[in-house]
């Protein structure tokens, strides 16, 4: 007899952070996990899960993830956006969880197995101003990385995107009734960028992955003049440059500069990713599994990815949980245009909270062999850590207009 779904569950935990977890339970005992983390909208999504998708998934046969996914997409009417697709994501995730269970296998086994033996992994290093920056690369090196983003403060500004004045590390999300605002000026910070990534290039040598991300925040034009200035830094990357609504802006940026492009972080479908990747105008698309889809839609969009070589560099920041970060590199490690997967890391409630077979060593990522996802949640700990309300950060320029965060 086929397996049912018995059970459907919202799990809100804030372990340094929130997280907004789906569990399913099966009939015959197997237990599913799925990550739908938007950040700073969490009760959006859990409302969505548990007022609109928890009812209609009782009954339904876990192993049909394919048919599960189209009931939900096609079956809402209303199609596509963050909260919808992170609540479809999170199905997808704990059905991909729950058949590797009910195989015996880790999710890459089933997805093809694995194409390359570990999963090339960046991390972030930030500092406010050059020599500390420098030293956070080193002891990003020395913990293993081989691929760094490096971001500064900006001279003249109070706060900049990726960037902490205090001494805890970097985390966007500020807890607080209302998002933290902060001031942003494009000028000051395109005067200083360039001789920074170069002084970092100059102190790693030629062989270390930079990055750098400018999220959102340029005109195409802008976009372009930043490219070529960073060409002598051999960027891996230049990240989200123009606000992804406009999309022609890359074909400009395109022309003027040979620094490979990523975006993608704030897609939620096959449809935003299309034109980038068809027109050839990105090198990396940054979907989240846990905002695009799961696992079933993210391999439809790096197939597409694929035959434009364009790879596959999914989004890791700390505001996905562990459970949608390990779907990440379970896909990285059988994805065979994949490229690098973005390893913020997490706060170490959040290891133990949701308990992992993924484990990163030497500058790589590797998903681990346990059955499904290989990520449980200790859902006792997890009740010790409520929701609490949490906001990114808005940004007003200097004449106090709101611009792009
Ligand atoms: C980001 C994130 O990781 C990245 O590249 O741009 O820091 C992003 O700002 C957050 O995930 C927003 O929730
Ligand atoms: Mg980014």
């Amino acid at each position: 007899m086929t397996d049912r779904i018995i059970a459907a569950e919202v799990i809100l935990t804030s372990p340094g952070r929130n997280y907004v977890t789906l569990k399913l339970q099966t009939a015959d005992g197997l237990v599913g996990y799925g990550d739908a983390t938007v950040n700073g909208r969490e009760l959006a999504v859990a409302s969505y899960l548990r007022d609109h998708v928890v009812p209609l998934l009782t009954g339904l046969d876990p192993a049909r993830i394919e048919d599960t996914w189209q009931y939900l997409y096609r079956g809402a009417y209303w199609r596509r956006g963050p909260i919808t697709m992170a609540a479809i994501s999170a199905v997808d995730l704990a059905l991909w969880d729950i058949k590797g269970k009910a195989a015996g296998m880790p999710v890459y086994q089933l997805l093809g197995g694995a194409v390359r033996d570990r999963v090339l992994a960046y991390t972030h290093a930030s500092a406010w101003e050059l020599p500390e920056l420098l030293d956070e690369v080193d002891a990003r090196r020395e913990e293993g990385f081989r691929a760094v983003r490096a971001q500064s403060g900006v001279p003249g500004l109070e706060t900049v995107y990726g960037v902490h004045r205090e001494a805890a590390g970097y985390e966007p999300a500020k807890r607080g009734a209302a998002p933290v605002v902060e001031s942003w000026d494009t000028d000051s910070y395109l005067r200083h960028v360039p001789s920074v990534l170069a002084a970092v290039r100059e102190h790693v040598g030629p062989e270390l992955a930079l990055l750098h991300d400018a999220h959102h925040r340029l005109t195409p034009q802008q976009a372009a003049r930043l490219g070529k200035a960073l060409e002598p830094a051999d960027l891996f990357w230049l990240e989200d440059v123009t606000p992804a609504e406009n999309q022609d802006a890359l074909r400009l940026v395109r022309q003027h500069t040979t620094t490979p492009l990523a975006i993608g972080e704030v897609f939620n479908s096959i449809y935003d990713c299309k034109d980038l990747i068809t027109g050839q105008l990105i090198d990396y698309i940054r979907v989240a599994v846990a905002h695009a889809g799961g696992i079933s839609h993210l391999r439809s969009i790096f197939a597409l990815a694929a035959v434009y070589q364009v790879k596959a560099a999914p989004h890791g920041p700390s505001d996905v949980s562990p459970v949608s970060f390990g779907a990440s590199v379970h896909l990285g490690l059988s994805t065979h245009n994949f490229g690098i997967q973005e390893y913020m890391g997490y706060d170490a409630l959040a290891h133990e909270v949701f308990p992992h077979a993924w484990s990163f060593s030497d500058g790589y990522l590797h998903p681990g062999e346990a059955p499904g996802l290989g990520v449980e949640v200790d859902e006792a700990l997890a009740a010790k850590f409520p929701y609490e309300p949490a906001y990114l950060p808005v940004a007003r320029r200097l004449d106090g207009s709101v611009t792009d965060w």
